[in-house]
């Protein structure tokens, strides 16, 4: 049976025009600084910030507010190892194999490659996982039942932006990572037939020394219209 809606009172703080100016400003500095970095240091990240930042995720709007996403943090040097050498199997055929030259083009002013020593040397590697469907369990006979979940990509994409801000905010920097195929981290990691990887992302101070591609964002103007 359908459910009916329970509506509660909104809690909104209404700001004055001044302050709404100074919070968007100071969240543009600070979001506008946000680079992927490969170099990290080996500095421990306080596992505060990244609760905090998952909790923050976890608060994204989601399809029927399903809240399809499981975070795995991971901390432990042998597992990251682990993933490390897989991820890097699978990076290396599809670099040498896989991949088409325009992809390749397309990434050259990235300078990447198969090697991916940052899952290793972040203290701390998050793997945020899609579920595909859900399950009930009937509480009466224990029999499962798969539920149908609404909009899960871009439910778990909306929680990535949320984290990937959260984070840098935090002061912590963050890289985006899609290994091709994604599989083994199910496997790795133990996680259930509903779930999907849907991004690796290391998590950490930079390197006193990183470095960044030169790259640029679009200016405004190209990315806005306005009608
Ligand atoms: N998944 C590979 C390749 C890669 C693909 C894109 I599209 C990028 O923006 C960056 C890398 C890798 O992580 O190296």
């Amino acid at each position: 049976m359908p459910s009916k809606p329970i509506f509660e009172p909104l809690d909104f703080d209404r700001l004055s025009a001044a302050e709404q100016s100074r919070r968007a400003d100071a969240f543009a500095r600070r979001l506008l600084k946000r680079r992927s970095v490969r170099h990290f240091s080996r500095e421990p990240v306080p596992m505060k910030l990244i609760e905090n930042a998952i909790r923050i995720a976890g608060s994204a709007p989601s399809g029927a507010n399903q809240q399809p996403w499981t975070f795995v943090v991971i901390s432990d040097p042998a597992l990251k190892r682990e993933i490390r050498i897989a991820a890097e199997a699978e990076e290396k055929e599809s670099y040498e194999r896989r991949m088409s030259q325009e992809w390749l083009d397309a990434l050259a002013p990235l300078g990447t490659d198969w090697r991916k020593p940052h899952i290793e040397d972040a203290p701390c590697v998050i793997v945020v996982f899609r579920q595909a469907f859900g399950i009930r369990t009937d509480s009466e006979t224990g029999e499962e039942a798969r539920v149908l979940h609404y909009y899960s990509e871009e439910s778990v994409g909306i929680a990535v932006g949320f984290l990937l801000a959260a984070l840098q905010i935090s002061g912590l920097a963050t890289l985006t990572h899609t290994p091709s195929p994604m599989k083994f981290l199910s496997e790795i990691l133990d996680r259930p037939a509903n779930e999907r990887a849907f991004v690796l992302i290391p998590v950490r101070y930079p390197a006193a020394d990183a470095e960044v591609p030169a790259i640029k964002k679009k200016p405004l103007a190209e990315i806005m219209i306005r009608r």
